[in-house]
């Protein structure tokens, strides 16, 4: 639970596979300018006709009146553009998160990036998985695991970190198989996400690493 780690002085890699963050890493590796993540519906409209796509869910549906909703595809190749974004917990996570040194946005799809930027510095890491609704999510956790796996048994792990590297090795050959029991993957399935699942669990698609400045991520 995030509210338990004092995140002063840490890198926070901010993490919600399904699907805000590999959103994220998408539209900014496929030519968006930046992304402001907002936690409310509310602070999303306050943009709307100024200039930004506004982008969201709640639910994981489209919200109304909205440019565009949480979809990868709706997310790339918008050149140019920049997205405001509201998301039931991903967004939510990445401005809970502020108070670290620095904030990162992970996801399957920029790994080694991200490990790679880690182990170039020096600053202790914590991985926030945005869950859902404050409860455990199993892909976040499988994200979490399979950083753990890649940086090394160089780092220093606590429990949880151990816990999920073990869970990710269990599961590495067969992620997909194995998420279709997840309460996430569950909830997705009215809306049409299969596309999204399989492309969301994509390893090392984009070297784009979203960090967040002043607000935005870049
Ligand atoms: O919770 C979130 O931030 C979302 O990414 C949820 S969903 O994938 O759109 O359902």
């Amino acid at each position: 639970m995030l509210p338990l780690f004092d995140l002063k002085g840490k890198i926070a890699v901010v993490v919600d596979i399904l699907r805000a963050t590999s959103c994220m890493v998408t539209s900014l590796a496929t030519g968006v300018e930046k992304v402001i993540p907002v936690s409310k519906v509310e602070e999303a409209l306050a943009y709307q006709g100024r200039g930004p796509l506004i982008a969201g869910e709640r639910g994981g549906a489209k919200l109304q009146g909205f440019d565009l909703g949480n979809s990868p595809f709706e997310h790339m190749n918008q050149v140019g553009k920049a997205i405001v974004m509201t998301t039931t917990n991903g967004t939510r996570a990445i401005n809970d998160a502020a108070e670290a040194e620095e904030v990162i946005i992970g996801a399957f799809l920029n790994l080694s990036a991200i490990k790679e930027y880690l182990i170039s510095k020096t600053e202790d890491v914590v991985v926030v998985c945005a869950g859902w609704k404050n409860l455990y999510s199993m892909e976040d956790t499988l994200f979490a695991g399979a950083l753990v796996d890649a940086l090394g048994s160089d780092w220093e792990m606590d429990d949880a970190a151990l816990a999920a590297s073990t869970l990710y090795r269990s599961v590495e050959g067969n992620i997909l198989g194995f998420m279709q029991q997840a309460s996430h993957v569950k909830r997705l399935s009215g809306l049409n996400a299969e596309k999204d699942l399989a492309f969301c669990f994509e390893h090392d698609k984009f070297e784009t690493i979203p960090i967040l400045r002043e607000g935005g991520l870049y």
